[in-house]
């Protein structure tokens, strides 16, 4: 099996993130997606109305920036292309064409994905993990997933889509920690302006810490 640059394979899939201790949020009894931004208008659309377009199946590993990897997990949902082609195309405007693409989770958790690689093959808002519907932990009750790059792209508890025709403000352009905008795990593009491997040691000792806080916070039995 071989892993991107620096990435160490883990037993399982913990929870992870910087929602760190704090529970996951409860699944609204009406689920939906807020798709708005740079369109001719804004739709709310309910998640029953996902499970109607073309289904399917990605077998994926899964890649935090911090460096461990979760192996083989099997995802289902719909592609976000064909969210896009089939609900947003109808919507564009006469405006500049869309760029950027910006994700929201309901903890209030935001990734910003260019609109090309949000497109790729492999790029799914999945409803369903290793054959079960997502729990809580993983991001109930849709998240996306994108494989090829870094997790922090991939959004949990996905409740809106806001599309942009420039890129947007960068939130975390001076941390420490700055994000890099690609994320692409082949490259290791972990960080907006130094070397991958270079951060690989200070991401690693953050592992430990986050993996037992967003434990604490689990609504499932820990593991
Ligand atoms: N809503 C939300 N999505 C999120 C996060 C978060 O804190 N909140 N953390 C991100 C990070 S850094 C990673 S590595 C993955 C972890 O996903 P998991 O908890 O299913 O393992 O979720 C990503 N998506
Ligand atoms: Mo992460």
């Amino acid at each position: 099996m071989t892993l991107p640059p620096g990435q160490r394979a883990l037993d399982g899939f913990p929870r992870f993130g910087t929602h760190l201790h704090r529970p996951p949020p409860p699944v609204p009894a009406d689920p939906v997606i807020k798709i708005d931004g740079a369109l001719s208008e804004a739709i709310t659309l309910p998640l029953t109305d996902l499970a109607n377009l073309p289904q399917r199946q990605l077998k994926a590993d899964f890649h935090c920036v911090a460096g461990w990897s979760a192996t083989g997990l099997l995802w289902e949902g719909v592609a976000f292309a064909t969210l896009y082609r089939t609900k947003v195309e109808p919507l564009l405007g006469a405006d500049a064409p869309l760029s950027h693409v910006v994700f929201e989770g309901l903890d209030g958790y935001r990734s910003i994905v260019s609109l090309e690689d949000a497109l790729a093959d492999d790029v799914l808002i999945a409803d369903r993990l290793d054959g079960r519907p997502l729990d809580s932990d993983h991001g109930a009750p849709v998240r996306l997933v994108s494989p090829s790059q870094y997790g922090y792209v991939s959004i949990k508890h996905l409740c809106r889509i806001e599309f942009h025709a420039s890129q947007p403000p960068i939130p975390d352009r001076w941390s420490p920690l700055a994000a890099h905008d690609r994320a692409r795990v082949w490259q290791e593009e972990r960080h907006r302006y130094l070397p991958g491997r270079v951060v690989r040691p200070v991401y690693r000792t953050l592992i430990g810490p986050i993996r037992k806080l967003s434990a604490r916070g689990s609504r499932t039995s820990p593991r």
